[in-house]
């Protein structure tokens, strides 16, 4: 009975999710005529262990893929051209497509720099079509921007999002209420975001594929098997997603980390890496954290076979000498392997933060 509830409310409103196309190659390319029509990849540089951060679409019929190590992409496409990227410009255009979405409502929930939710249930235009607002969108940054944005149109979340991916690049997809059912029985459930490699592996084992799958199965074995996640998986699976578009988002957290060039192995050059990262996370954090006072401080390592362990610490006020200490513990976990990324993290007190924004709107 809840759940139609639920159903009925969410039926109500409307959200687009808007997705540029290869963004970051689609920036490069409209910048520079040369880049257009020949394989191209952000990423970092081979001789660093880079890795792709997007390609275009000529370098996507070669096998090139987001997250690829760079030298498996150069093998995948030896034409490949590769450019290191700029992030300041990106962000910028991100804030040029944010200044465009704002004609439509106020109400944005920015998922990175290019892609964001957005709930045009109350806005009038094109008597309040989300179709035709989509369009429209979508329509400006190309004539404003020289750049392609797909949408997906839907009444939850999670389905405009999947959508969106749809008629990509360049295009958009609407599911209607009354499509929801017919469409997450058929979802495929690594669609659904939240949904892993090693999740996945596990919802195989159960004979778990679409959405159907999960319709039919027993709610109490996801619930013990996967806890939270497996709630939330039903009712995604159900076509429920009520969460809201949130416009603040709350930091709970700064975080450095630097992967090496290459591996190292012993504690005195993981301290060396520590100290070189020590700046830069004050830096961050007296920006979102002015007086320091904290909630956790940890450590992170990557080793050489991609494995990586954390220590935290509860901690209420930021001290950079507990690093070393967590770091020390972290290392005696190394059993001979390399070590191939060193991070730091302090979790951040969003009590506080909450309060504080209390606060300051009672001024
Ligand atoms: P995506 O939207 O995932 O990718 P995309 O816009 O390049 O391509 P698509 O047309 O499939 O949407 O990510 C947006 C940007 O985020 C992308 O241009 C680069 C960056 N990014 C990374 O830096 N690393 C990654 O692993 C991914 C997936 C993206
Ligand atoms: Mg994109």
């Amino acid at each position: 009975m809840k759940s139609q509830v639920q159903d009925k409310k969410s039926a109500t409103r409307k959200i687009i999710h808007v997705d540029m196309d290869c963004f970051y190659a689609a920036v490069e390319m409209r910048d520079c005529p040369a880049l257009r029509g020949i394989p191209l990849a952000i990423g970092g540089a081979q001789t660093r262990r880079g890795v792709i951060c997007t390609c275009n679409y000529e370098a996507r019929a070669f096998g090139v893929r987001s997250a690829m190590p760079t030298a498996q992409a150069l093998k995948c496409c030896p034409s490949l051209t590769v450019l290191s990227g700029d992030m300041q410009k990106y962000k910028r255009v991100s804030s040029q497509i944010r200044t465009i979405f704002q004609r439509y409502t106020n109400i944005i929930e920015p998922l990175s720099l290019d892609e964001a939710y957005l709930d045009v249930t109350d806005c009038g235009l094109f008597q309040g079509s989300a179709t035709r607002i989509a369009e429209h969108i979508r329509a400006t940054i190309k004539e404003e921007l020289s750049l392609t944005a797909s949408a997906g149109i839907a009444s939850v979340k999670f389905i405009a999002k999947v959508a969106s991916d749809l008629n990509k690049p360049d295009g958009q997809c609407v599911i209607r209420p009354d499509e929801v059912d017919a469409f997450v029985k058929g979802l495929l459930l690594e669609k659904i975001p939240g949904v892993g490699k090693v999740t996945l592996l596990k919802l195989h084992e159960m004979g778990l594929y679409k959405g159907e799958d999960v319709q039919s199965f027993d709610k109490h074995i996801l619930l013990s098997r996967f806890g939270k996640f497996g709630h939330s998986l039903w009712l995604r699976c159900h076509g429920i997603d009520e969460r809201k578009i949130e416009t603040e988002r709350v930091r709970k957290s700064v975080g450095v980390e630097v992967t090496l060039v290459e591996d190292i192995h012993s504690q005195t050059q993981c301290n060396e890496v520590l100290a070189s990262l020590l700046e830069e996370m004050k830096k961050r954090l007296i920006r979102v954290c002015p007086d320091l006072q904290i909630a956790r401080q940890g450590v992170k390592l990557k080793f050489s076979d991609f494995q990586q362990t954390t220590v935290e610490h509860k901690q209420p006020f930021y001290d950079e000498h507990l690093f070393s200490i967590l770091l020390e513990e972290a290392f005696t976990r190394q059993k001979g392997r390399g070590i191939r990324l060193v991070g730091l993290t302090v979790g951040l007190n969003t009590a506080f933060q909450t309060e504080a924004e209390q606060l300051s709107f009672q001024w």
